[in-house]
């Protein structure tokens, strides 16, 4: 179903320092493909130690399920792991890696800082959120990874309001962007700990032939090492 979103011009931009949005990157062919691989991955660890699931967080549980490709996050000790319980972490797919050059170098038109990682970027992990239309996550900072390369977010199926708010705390000024189905956001810079989140899912927005018939599904491609 559109949405009012639709009908506005939504040009490529450099929200604030580091963090540039790029509407309708992928197109639905494109996106059915993402969708389609992360199925296959999520299929193939099902009844694993790696299993698609919600994560348990000190804090609480997350409302989003989480499957992780390259490295998986234990989030009882915030670090990242390439084996668990005697599973591997499955390898990166090479069409992530290829789209994460292709998106940096898009954005890297619209950002200094983000072009000074587009040759050097290494996509060693993907975390692939589901989040049903009723999930939500909490405003955070990925405060406990050690990298300062840029991350990709990748938005597929139903729309998502997302929150970017400062460095310091959760507190206003937001911004608060409408990611749609194909588009992409990239942070870094000054604002790779920037505090995010994605308050609210707007329910039965998902275009017919993205892969996914509700709910929406959120792909970070991410450098985890120095
Ligand atoms: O779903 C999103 O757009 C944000 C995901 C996110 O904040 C994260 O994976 O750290």
């Amino acid at each position: 179903m559109p949405t009012l979103f639709d009908e506005l011009p939504r040009p490529n931009v450099e929200v604030t320092s580091g963090v540039v949005h790029l509407p309708n990157f992928l197109d639905l062919g494109a996106q059915e493909k993402l969708v389609s691989q992360s199925r296959e991955i999520a299929r193939s660890l099902a009844k694993t130690p790696l299993a698609m699931a919600k994560p348990q967080l000190r804090s609480g549980q997350m409302s989003v399920h989480m499957l992780t490709i390259g490295r998986h996050w234990v989030t009882d000790q915030f670090r990242y792991v390439q084996e668990l319980g005697g599973t591997r972490v499955p390898p990166v797919p090479a069409e992530f890696v290829e789209l994460a050059h292709r998106t940096l170098n898009k954005a890297g038109e619209l950002s200094d800082s983000l072009k000074a990682w587009s040759r050097t970027f290494r996509p060693e992990m993907v975390l692939v959120n589901y989040y049903e239309p009723t999930a939500s996550m909490n405003l955070h900072q990925d405060g406990y990874e050690i990298s300062e390369a840029p991350v990709i977010s990748i938005s597929i199926g139903d729309t998502a309001l997302f929150r970017l708010g400062g460095t310091e705390n959760r507190n206003k000024p937001w911004h608060d962007i409408p990611l749609l189905s194909g588009d992409v956001i990239i942070f870094g810079g000054a604002n790779r700990r920037a505090f995010h989140g994605v308050p609210k899912i707007i329910a039965d927005t998902a275009p017919l032939g993205c892969g996914l018939k509700q709910g929406r599904i959120n792909i970070t491609i991410r450098q985890v090492d120095l």
